[in-house]
């Protein structure tokens, strides 16, 4: 059965850099300073302002995000998102759950439109991959019950095996493309 909120969902398989969204989410450090996986992709295709700019807003702690501009990529915003280093499952799923629902909150407040999520924490911060799948989904959704902005929300899968995770639980719930 078809979800009320499939027109505000879209899955994408490939490099989040080449989005065109009115913002993109990089899975930074608390420093926000840069890193390797996603952040190191979303700060090289910014280029160097982006450094300067994140870095004037640290630190981050895990949970929380900070709004920069997008620079030398298309989108308007990079909202840098700063997800747990995994060690404990029942904390960590809150820090998660947390860290989505920021970047989501300061997009609103930007009016982003559109946004384009990683699988934030499931690269080298080591969350376990089916759960932060679940709980990516699961926060967005409730989120876009209760708000009108943004008006859509990518999730961006970097590997073929997270895009079948997504696809299979977004099927699931009625939000399969
Ligand atoms: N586009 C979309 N997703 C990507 C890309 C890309 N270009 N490159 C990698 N991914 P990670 P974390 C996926 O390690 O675990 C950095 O050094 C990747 O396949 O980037 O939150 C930061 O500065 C994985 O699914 O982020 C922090 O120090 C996902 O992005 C630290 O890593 C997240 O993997 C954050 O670790």
């Amino acid at each position: 059965m078809a979800n009320p909120l499939a027109p505000r969902i879209r899955l994408f398989l490939g490099d989040i850099t080449t989005l065109d969204c009115d913002a993109i989410v990089t899975a930074a450090n608390a420093a926000l300073r840069g890193g390797g996986g996603v952040d190191g992709a979303v700060h090289r295709a910014a280029g160097p302002d982006l450094v300067r700019a994140s870095m004037a807003q640290a630190p981050c702690p895990a949970g929380e995000a900070r709004v920069t501009p997008g620079f030398r990529l298309s989108a308007r915003f990079v909202i840098h998102a700063v997800g747990p280093i995994f060690r404990d499952m029942t904390e960590d799923k809150k820090t998660l759950a947390q860290t989505y629902e920021s970047s989501l909150s300061l997009a609103a407040q930007h009016n982003v439109t559109s946004i384009a999520f990683p699988c934030i924490s499931t690269g080298v911060y080591g969350f376990p991959a089916d759960a932060a799948c679940e709980i990516a989904i699961d926060t967005v959704l409730d989120w876009l019950r209760s708000n009108d902005k943004p008006d859509v929300v990518t999730f961006c899968c970097f590997s073929q095996q997270d895009h079948t995770r997504y696809k299979k639980r977004l099927g699931e719930l009625g939000l399969a493309e």
